[in-house]
């Protein structure tokens, strides 16, 4: 019904035009669609294609830059109507959330930790290039229940292995449940490093954060 404005969305994700994408993000509100579906349907297929184009050497770094400021502008735009939808829900759990030590993407993360949030979880987000002693230590102060860690390099994977491996030495496991996400990372790495929990994408996250502390689903 709305693929022409999804199609302008992932255009101007390819276009590297942050004007552009927010211009069209608040359009697409005023056009009463949901932020999310916005998100899933105009703004990531953008954000693949350039991924494609840039591992064929089709678009350079520059480019990747760009095309990240754009998506950035729309999640500024959608990211605090995506929150309302939480409302004043009870807390079903504290999660701590980062990038792993050398790795600056953060755009899907940011996605998972305003997911969670919107699903009633307290989300503490401690941004990217986090240090696996970083995290075990936000998750002792705040008591967390869940220390969520995302990667998008094969050479920062290695990070979400000693984030649990930080944990154990600070004496946080099995209390504090560990997930993993990001587009390099599988369920079959997860089990390898003991991770509790693998997230595809977003959504799942958040069904899979809910799983491990057993709460039921929210209508
Ligand atoms: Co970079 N980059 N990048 N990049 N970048 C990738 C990841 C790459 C696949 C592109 C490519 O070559 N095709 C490639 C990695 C190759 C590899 O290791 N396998 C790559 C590279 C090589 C690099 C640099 C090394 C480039 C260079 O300098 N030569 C450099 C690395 C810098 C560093 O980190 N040290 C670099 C830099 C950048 C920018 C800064 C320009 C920018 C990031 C900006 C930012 O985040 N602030 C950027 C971008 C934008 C990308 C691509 C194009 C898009 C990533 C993105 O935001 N996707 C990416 C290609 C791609 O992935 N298609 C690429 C949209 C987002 C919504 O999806 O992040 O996958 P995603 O998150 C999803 C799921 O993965 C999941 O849920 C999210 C929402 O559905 N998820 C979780 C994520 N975290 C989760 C955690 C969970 C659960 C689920 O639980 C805790």
């Amino acid at each position: 019904m709305h693929e022409e404005t999804f199609q302008a969305m992932r255009q101007s994700i390819l276009d590297g035009a942050p004007d552009h994408a927010s211009e069209l993000a608040r359009r697409s509100l005023a056009l009463g669609i949901n932020p999310l579906e916005a998100i899933n349907a105009g703004y990531v297929p953008g954000m693949n294609a350039v991924g494609k184009q840039y591992g064929r050497g089709q678009m350079f770094l520059p480019d990747l830059m760009a095309s990240s400021e754009a998506m950035t502008a729309a999640m500024a735009v959608l990211e605090p109507e995506l929150r309302k939808l939480g409302g004043q829900r009870p807390t079903l759990g504290t999660v701590v959330l980062g990038t792993t030590k050398g790795d600056i993407h953060e755009i899907g993360k940011k996605l998972v930790g305003t997911l969670l949030a919107a699903n009633g979880f307290r989300v503490h987000d401690l941004g990217a290039d986090v240090a696996s002693e970083t995290f075990a230590a936000k998750a002792r102060e705040l008591n967390a229940d869940i220390v969520g860690v995302s990667a998008l390099l094969t050479t920062t994977m290695e990070g979400q292995k000693k984030v649990i491996e930080a944990l154990e030495r600070a004496g946080l496991r099995p209390r504090v449940k560990v997930m993993v996400g990001g587009a390099p990372v599988s369920r079959q790495w997860a089990q390898e490093i003991g991770a509790d929990g693998y997230g595809k994408d977003a959504m799942s996250a958040v069904a899979l954060a809910k799983s491990l502390l057993q709460v039921e689903e929210l209508a």
